[in-house]
Parts: structure tokens; sequence; C-alpha cells
């Protein structure tokens, strides 16, 4: 076989992300091995030393850095990961891509439309490899479920809706900002549920049935004030706390969304439904293996929602893992997308979702948050290829 080609990586940040692109990095060479590109753990980088080397050690690193500058200026690093919050995505992101570096970014691309369109415009710039880490379009049932929509099987599609529901901050004492609890500061994060949570549902949708035109969203932040990690003061909440919007789609469909970190009783429910004139699908994240299929078509004595359990060597990504029959999980959907990454750079092919694609998620939640304050339908300007 012919000689590998090292595609060494530099992460940054070492959160929950930073271990599920690791994982990532590591899997792949063994169940991926025709890929001509390998991916090497040549450094990570976070601000804490100790904790870093500690990562750095459980996971392979190489070399472990305390300001993510270095990663940029070192001569060693192909592809810089971006693990951090939001609020340093975009300032990582443009000095990685003036510097030369490919780049693999944490969902959502960044807080705002403003920070998105600059990186955009100074990775295209640049020329370098990118793509956003929105890792459920790579669970292989929400893979076929794009194979069965663009084969034309579900004929005009009128509905198509998703939740995403948690219930992780219904507590008042959950504080905000700081590690851990970022998500819940406004600043740090951009939004709440809408760019955490929603910007997956977004993503999915667009790639599954086409652009969002334009939105009608209400959201509601149930905790007015939380204590603020990093002043230790109790400080008003500006993010969302719950969100729901109805939108139209470029091919005529109506979409319904909802989302929300006060559901009690669920942990990560992540479910869509797309309805067509011929058939429907549906998904759930609790079951992720799974894709219901219902097809008009069928006779009529055994018509009936078909439970598809999409393990098959024959299905997306399946032919990679064990034998059919067997599942596989969350943590596979990053082993996916550093495969698909690697496998781009041999082709030329840009790694769906781009930056350029994200960006046009990225207008929807800002069209969202903007309907919602502003209590009117708004246009996203979405363009959708
Ligand atoms: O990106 C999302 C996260 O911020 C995830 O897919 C689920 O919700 C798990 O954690 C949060």
């Amino acid at each position: 076989m012919a000689t590998k080609k090292d595609l060494r990586i530099g992460l940054i940040g070492t959160g929950f992300m930073g271990r599920t692109h690791s994982n990532g990095y590591n899997r792949v060479p063994n169940f991926f091995p025709d890929l001509q590109y390998n991916p090497v753990l040549q450094a990570v980088c976070s601000r804490n030393e100790a904790s870093v080397r500690a990562f750095a050690d459980q996971w392979g690193y190489k070399s472990i850095e305390t300001d993510w500058r270095a990663i940029i200026a070192r001569d060693d690093i192909d592809a810089v990961d971006i693990c951090t919050p939001n609020d340093t995505h975009a300032e990582i992101a443009i000095a990685a891509a003036e510097a030369g570096k490919m780049i693999l970014c944490e969902k959502p691309l960044a807080r705002n439309l403003t920070e998105a369109q600059a990186m955009v415009d100074a990775i295209e710039k640049a020329g370098v490899a990118n793509t956003v880490w929105y890792n459920y379009r790579r669970v292989p049932a929400v893979t076929l479920a794009k194979q069965i929509i663009d084969s034309g099987k579900l004929g005009k599609i009128f509905h198509y809706r998703a939740n995403f529901l948690q219930d992780w901050t219904i507590n008042a004492n959950v504080p905000q900002g700081g590690t851990g609890t970022w998500r819940m500061d406004v600043e740090a994060a951009g939004s709440g549920v809408t760019g955490d949570l929603l910007a997956h549902c977004i993503d999915t949708a667009m790639w599954l049935n086409g652009g969002i035109t334009d939105v009608s969203a209400v959201t509601e932040t149930f905790v007015k004030e939380r204590m603020h990690q990093l002043t230790g003061k109790m400080q008003p909440v500006g993010i969302d706390d719950a969100c729901i919007f109805h939108c139209h789609f470029e091919n005529g469909s109506l979409g319904l969304f909802e989302s929300t970190r006060y559901a009690r009783g669920h942990k990560a429910l992540y479910t869509f439904e797309i309805n067509g004139e011929n058939a429907s699908i549906r998904w759930d994240l609790h079951d992720l293996n799974r894709l219901e299929y219902f097809d008009y078509a069928d006779d009529g004595i055994v018509r009936g929602w078909r439970s598809i359990h999409v393990t098959d060597g024959d299905q997306p990504y399946m032919g990679k893992w064990w034998v059919p029959g067997l599942s596989i999980g969350y943590e596979h959907t990053f082993v996916h997308q550093v495969a698909d990454f690697l496998k781009s750079l041999e082709t030329g092919e840009p790694c769906q979702p781009t930056f350029r694609d994200s960006l046009e998620t990225q207008k929807v939640c800002e069209a969202v948050i903007e309907s919602a304050k502003t209590r009117s339908w708004k246009d996203t300007n979405v363009e959708w290829n």
C-alpha cells in the first residue's frame, strides 16, 4: 500500500468536544484503513498546563500548548481544530486561515452573522480546507434519510418538524459563564438553545429539505438572573432558554422547530419528521440507528410505518464497522466526520458542511432571534444550492 500522508492536528480546547474529536482522530485509522491521510495528534492546547498535559497523555497528543496562538504559529501543524467556546471561534479561525491552516470548527460557526461572515471571507481568501462539526448528519440513519429523500421517494414535501429537548438548566442555581457553563452566558455563546441546539436541527433540515426562506419565532428566558462564574455576581441572563419557530422552505414546505433546556425528563431528545406526498420519514436520537419510513405505495394490507434498523453493510458508513445487526453510537458520528474530511483532501471536494454552508445556518439562527425580538416574520436571505 502507498505510504500515507500525515495530517498533523492542533486541537484547541479540551472539553466535551475536544474528547469527541480526539476519539474520532484515534479511531479513523483502524476503521477507515483505505484513506490516504493519517491524522497525527501533534499538539493540544488549553490554558491550564496541568490539565492540558493530562488530556494529552490520555488521548495521545505529542505536545501541549497553553496559548492558541502558539498552535497557529507552529510549522508542524497542518490543521487547526477549534473546540473552544463560541466567542473565540472567529478570532482563532481567522488567524488560522491567515496562517494557511486547514480548519475544523465546532458548531455553531460563530456567535452571530457578522462573525460568521468574517470567518467565511477569511477562509475563502486563504483557500484552505474547512468543515464545521454538525455531527448528526453522519448518523448512518440520518445519512440514509438524505439518500432516500434525494432519490425522490417522498415526492413533493409538505412538512418538516424537529425538536431538540433537554432539561439541564431548570435549576436556577446553574450558573452562567466560566468553564462548563459558558453556554448559559450570551457573551460567550451568542445565543441559548437557538445556537446550541436548533442550529443542529436547522443544519440537518436544510441538508435534507433545502433552504429556509423566512421564520417567525418566539423565545423565552425562564430564569432571568443567574450567578456569573467570572464575576461571582448575579447577572441578567441574556440567552434564550426556549425557542419555537415556524418557517417556509424554498420547496414550498412548512417547518416547525422547538428547542428548550426546560423539558423535564429529556436529556438530549433530538427528533425530526418529514412528510411528503408519497412517503414520510422520522428519526429519533434516542434510537439513533433506527429510521422509520412510511411508503404509501406499499400494498394496502401491509402498509404501515417500517422500522429500518440501519446496521447493514450496504447502509451509509456501516460497512466500516462490525457485522450487520450491531449498533454504533454517538461517538461514531465524529469518526465519520474525520474520515470524510480526510477523504475530501484526497478528492479535492469540500467536506460538508463547510464554513459557507454553516453561514447559511447562522443566517437562520440570526433571523430566528431577530424575529422573536421584534415579534415579526423575518427573511433569512439564505442562499442554498
Ligand atoms: O452540540 C450540542 C451540545 O452543545 C450537542 O449535540 C448536544 O447538546 C450535547 O451537548 C449539547
